[in-house]
């Protein structure tokens, strides 16, 4: 048994597929999210050593009620993965709901620092691993990115904040910024919009989540002398434009 680590969002993309790697590899693995039936349909795939632990990131409540129900035998999180997260809207600033933009942040970055903060004293105890889930989009800012890269870049200065907080004390801290990756995110970026999502990606040969599972698992299986203090990835036919232009005379 290598471990328990525990990977929030786990019902889809990243968390799914980084989920099933650390069972392959030995460990134990609580995974969280809101949708009971799918983290069920997980349990049965991957065994005994998956935990489904069903709340939602964003009710502080839940989160605390469902730690505290954490059977003996998976409470001792070496590994916290803080994956759960979203986008919502491509649109610019005027366009988007101010409740988008709640949403966002209320899970992005609330969700995630409520549950941070409750698993740290663990984290500490044993020497663990925060890795979070930033995105290109906390590096590089797009049209239509505007909280969701906001939220982003709050993730990447906060893993780099808390690494700095944890000196001296064993915890290693990751901020992983990826970019293009075909999961469910554009669908509900785009509000189910399938068309859209397949446009997207078509030709890219963008991330998959595996791709995304196995830096993971790599970050977890450094040395303990080793930090890996952020990794920005992409796939090759994703690259950056520079800086637009408006003129205001022809
Ligand atoms: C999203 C990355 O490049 O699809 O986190 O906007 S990208």
């Amino acid at each position: 048994m290598n471990g328990t680590i525990l990977i929030t969002g786990a019902t889809a993309g990243f968390g799914r597929a980084t989920a099933k790697l650390f069972i392959a590899n030995g460990w134990k693995v609580i995974g969280t999210g809101r949708r009971a039936e799918r983290l069920e349909a997980l349990k049965q795939e991957l065994g005994d050593n998956f935990y489904g632990s069903v709340f939602d990131i964003t009710d502080e409540a839940a989160m605390r009620t469902a730690l505290e129900a954490l059977p003996e035998a998976f409470r001792d999180i070496d590994i916290l993965v803080n994956n759960a997260g979203l986008a919502l809207g491509t649109g610019t600033a005027p366009q988007v709901p101010l409740k988008d933009w709640h949403t966002m942040i209320d899970t992005n970055v609330t969700g995630l620092v409520n549950i941070t903060h409750s698993i740290l004293p663990t984290l500490i105890e044993r020497r663990g691993i925060i890795i979070n889930l930033a995105s290109v989009a906390a590096n590089w800012p797009y049209t239509g990115g505007n909280v969701y890269g906001a939220t982003k870049a709050f993730l990447r200065q906060f893993s780099l904040g808390l690494r700095s907080d944890m000196h001296g004390k064993g915890v290693r801290v990751t901020s992983i910024e990826p970019g293009m990756c075909e999961t469910e995110f554009t669908l509900v970026r785009t509000g189910g919009n399938q068309a859209a999502s397949d446009n997207l990606y078509k030709g890219v040969n963008p991330l998959t989540a595996d791709d995304i599972a196995n830096t993971i698992h790599w970050i977890a299986t450094q040395p303990k002398h080793i930090n890996i203090n952020s990794i920005e990835i992409m796939p090759v036919n994703q690259s950056f434009a520079g800086f637009q232009i408006y003129r205001e005379t022809q």
